[in-house]
């Protein structure tokens, strides 16, 4: 039999994972995933570029280390899930709109500009973030405002897609995966079928999103190290902790009349190394928290910021600016908001667990906050600066 070539139509794809039902429950665990994400990527966002009503607590002291983790984590389990709502939502794309309504045409053509929108953004972000966790950047932009601002892409897409589909959604959600119809009466051996294997897609999708995230998880979540193969950051580093840059990469050289600058407005004071370890000492166990989403708790040893400001005669409840020895690069500095700079935990460490700090972990001293970005803990640090 002969058949002349034509444009498909849905009823062209006949799995049943073509469903509305898989569709639906796709789009919630999505929904969901996409939420985490956006909300501990602005939060995470926000504390580096803290807007005026904005602030962070200090404790617990692991906060930031879960938000992130979480952030990275639902990002990665985002990703099989979107695979598998497009495979179930494709043979749609063959779905012609009657000609002689052009309302209705255009009507579907912006629903599906939107629905292109969210996609590609959708992408943008799960591979960009992808790239970043595994520090390759084979782009021309600078990562992390292209990934903030494509986000606010995704979340606006993804309302408008919501708002657009909500009625077929929710019929779908209410209807139990077995019948294609509410009404319908007893089922037919063709509906059996089609719910198990509606059923079988649904499972796959959500264990591959589920071993997505394990194999990945033990970058943060210690007790899962051992069964997390593709964990791209472990404990294995120089004292136990990885290194993003090393001091030879930042062109770190300590001088040998190093003394920390104490600066406020109004006055000055310096300390040299053997005065800094003279001081009485706090060792508490913080954790290194990457915005890339590798996390390692460690016990460091070092002089409170407070105690030191207070010891200076500096005025303490202000933020404090915190620079190091670096002379370029994007992480040499970093503000303390008030919160932290008061905080009795917030370190300025000669040591970690029990050594001195080695250089690539920032000797002579480095800063070490809870709940805080790795990135805005400085290394090398050489000067702090009391803001108004
Ligand atoms: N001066 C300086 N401090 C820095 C950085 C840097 O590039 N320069 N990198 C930061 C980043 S991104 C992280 S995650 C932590 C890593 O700390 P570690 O090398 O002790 O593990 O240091 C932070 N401190
Ligand atoms: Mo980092």
């Amino acid at each position: 039999m002969k058949h002349k070539p034509r444009v498909p139509t849905p009823e062209d794809f006949p799995a049943p994972s073509h469903s509305p039902l898989v569709a639906a429950r796709l789009g919630l665990w999505l929904g969901v995933a996409f939420g985490l994400c956006f909300v501990t990527g602005l939060l995470s966002h926000y504390i580096q570029h803290p807007p005026g009503w904005f602030t962070w607590p200090t404790r617990p002291v692991n906060l930031y280390r879960v938000t992130q983790g979480v952030h990275v984590l639902s990002g990665i389990a985002a990703i099989p899930l979107l695979l598998g709502k497009l495979w179930s939502v494709y043979p749609r794309l063959f779905v012609r709109p009657p000609l002689r309504q052009p309302i209705r045409l255009s009507a579907h053509i912006l629903e599906r500009i939107s629905v292109l929108v969210l996609v590609c953004a959708a992408f943008f972000e799960l591979v960009t973030g992808l790239f970043n966790v595994a520090q390759s950047y084979p782009w021309g932009f600078f990562f992390p405002t292209a990934h903030y601002a494509v986000a606010w892409l995704v979340v606006g897409a993804l309302l408008l897609h919501i708002a657009v589909k909500l009625p077929v959604a929710s019929a779908a959600l209410r209807t139990p995966l077995r019948r294609e119809d509410v009404g319908e009466a007893a089922s037919t051996g063709r509906d059996d079928r089609d719910s198990s294997g509606r059923r079988a897609f649904l499972r796959t999708s959500a264990g591959v999103a589920g071993v997505a995230v394990l194999a990945t998880a033990g970058v943060t979540v210690p007790w899962l190290r051992r069964v997390s193969p593709l964990a791209w950051r472990s404990a294995s580093g120089p004292q136990g902790i990885p290194i993003n840059r090393t001091a030879a990469a930042a062109r770190i050289v300590v001088p040998p009349d190093w003394r920390l600058e104490i600066v406020w407005p109004g006055g000055r004071g310096t300390l040299s190394l053997a005065e800094l370890t003279a001081l009485p000492q706090r060792t508490a166990e913080l954790p290194i928290a990457c915005v890339e989403g590798w996390s390692v708790s460690a016990n460091w040893t070092g002089v409170p910021v407070v105690q030191l400001l207070r010891r200076a005669g500096a005025p303490t409840g202000r933020p404090v600016r915190v620079s190091s020895l670096e002379t370029d690069g994007l992480y040499a500095a970093s503000t303390l908001p008030a919160a932290h700079a008061g905080d009795p935990l917030t370190l300025l460490a000669l040591r970690v667990n029990g050594e001195e700090l080695s250089a690539d972990h920032g000797y002579p001293c480095r800063l070490i906050a809870p709940s805080r970005p790795g990135v805005l803990q400085t290394k090398w640090v050489a000067r702090l600066e009391v803001l108004r």
